[in-house]
């Protein structure tokens, strides 16, 4: 038995003649098997190894370059980033057993260098004259909140000429022409040139469609971007919260008002977002808060004093005061708020008139926010079981 063995790896040490090894069995004395010897067919197992590896991960990385290459990896990254890395990493590995032994066969590396680019050459003319290449594609749409602008990315052979267009409820609002740089195109659109108001109302329902198509040789293609179109603010409500501090005598409590805590909420509240407030309280429906740019006045009219706020905000956010894209915001930095003495007359209707200038899209003057206050008489006994709180007028 053992001598068997011996044959067999002196066999698998000489290279020269293909041997094969009788089917040697070890079978110990419950009759399992427990080791097999070496099976060599005359062929360098190791180097096998790297060279059937190394044409798998070719194949593999040539299917992903040629083939579905527009994948983003990260960032500016796409998968046909990969090719040049791919090619000289697989023709390493295909030599792996060589270059770990570091038997440098400058001929073996030349042959197979050159058989990695030819096979590389025609998997790129299939890809090529495939024609599922030769079409320019849109890979993506994002609104730029800096500069006001759609930012496009396209993918396409090097050098092909492409339309892009810009499609307003199907009618083109805007055009360019471009050619592909390499394996890519971008070209960036100011809103200004094909605004056209808000793309949803406040429950998503889509009011006007917007579209970029782009037609080259290879045909069109085209894509929706109405979820980043919603930049028109038509609602805005203000809410407040009373201060007081409650004074004592023998007598009883008393409210001693101080002001109102202020907050505001914009959005688009087409076609049902409703002001109400009852009990001290916004009971209404709020608007859907998005990211626009718009500067706003708030006039708090009905006392004595008319209190003035200038607020402006980008992409919903208003510095110093906090993120109108998300929901209610007070009007007052610090947690401070409207003292009465700056708009308090006597107890009645205030109106809270808002008026929002969009940088896209119509000026918005809302005069919804109207809130009664019955400080005076809340505060004519010394009995707080009577108060009235704030309501809608
Ligand atoms: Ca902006
Ligand atoms: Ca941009
Ligand atoms: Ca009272």
């Amino acid at each position: 038995m053992s001598g068997l063995l011996d044959k067999a790896n002196k066999a698998a040490e000489d290279k020269e003649e293909a041997v094969v090894a009788d089917a040697v069995v070890e079978v110990s004395a419950e009759g399992e098997v427990i080791s097999e010897p070496p099976f060599d067919n005359g062929l360098n197992m190791d180097a096998l190894k790297f060279q059937i590896g190394a044409v798998v991960g070719f194949i593999v990385t040539m299917v992903l370059v040629f083939f579905i290459d527009t994948i983003v990896l990260f960032g500016d990254f796409t998968l046909d980033d990969l090719f040049v890395p791919g090619v000289i990493l697989w023709w390493l590995v295909f030599n792996g057993e060589d270059l770990k032994a570091q038997q440098f066969d400058l001929q073996k590396l030349g042959v197979t260098g050159v058989a990695f680019l030819v096979v590389t050459g025609l998997v790129a003319g299939v890809a090529i004259f495939s024609g599922s290449n030769t079409v320019v594609t849109i890979s993506e749409i994002a609104y730029d909140g800096d500069d006001d602008e759609i930012d496009l990315s396209f993918y396409g052979p090097k050098g092909a000429e492409y339309t892009i267009e810009v499609l307003v409820d199907g009618k083109v609002e805007y055009s360019h022409d471009a050619t592909i740089n390499i394996d890519k195109g971008s070209h960036s659109v100011s809103l200004d040139d094909f605004w056209k108001g808000n793309a949803e109302n406040m429950n998503g329902k889509g009011l006007i469609d917007y579209e970029i198509r782009v037609t080259s040789d290879g045909g069109e293609d085209s894509m929706t971007f109405d979820d980043i179109m919603n930049r028109e603010v038509d609602t805005a409500f203000i809410k407040v919260t009373e201060e007081y501090d409650i004074v004592n005598n023998d007598q009883g409590n008393k409210k001693d008002y101080k002001g109102i805590y202020v907050e505001m909420i914009v959005g688009i509240g087409t076609p049902s977002a409703e002001f109400d407030f009852k009990d001290g309280v916004f009971t209404g429906t709020t608007p859907q808060p998005i990211e626009s740019d718009w500067d706003a006045t708030i006039r708090v009219l009905g006392g004595d004093n008319i209190h003035v706020y200038e607020i402006s905000a980008d992409e919903g956010i208003a510095n110093g005061y906090g993120d109108f894209n998300f929901n209610w915001v007070s009007l007052h930095t610090g947690g401070g708020y409207l003292d009465k003495d700056d708009f308090y007359g006597s107890d009645g209707c205030y109106t809270f008139e808002i008026t929002i200038e969009n940088e896209h899209g119509s000026t918005l003057v809302s005069t919804d926010s109207q809130i009664r206050f019955h400080w005076d008489d809340n505060s004519a006994d010394w009995d707080t079981s009577n108060d009235k709180a704030a309501e809608a007028c």
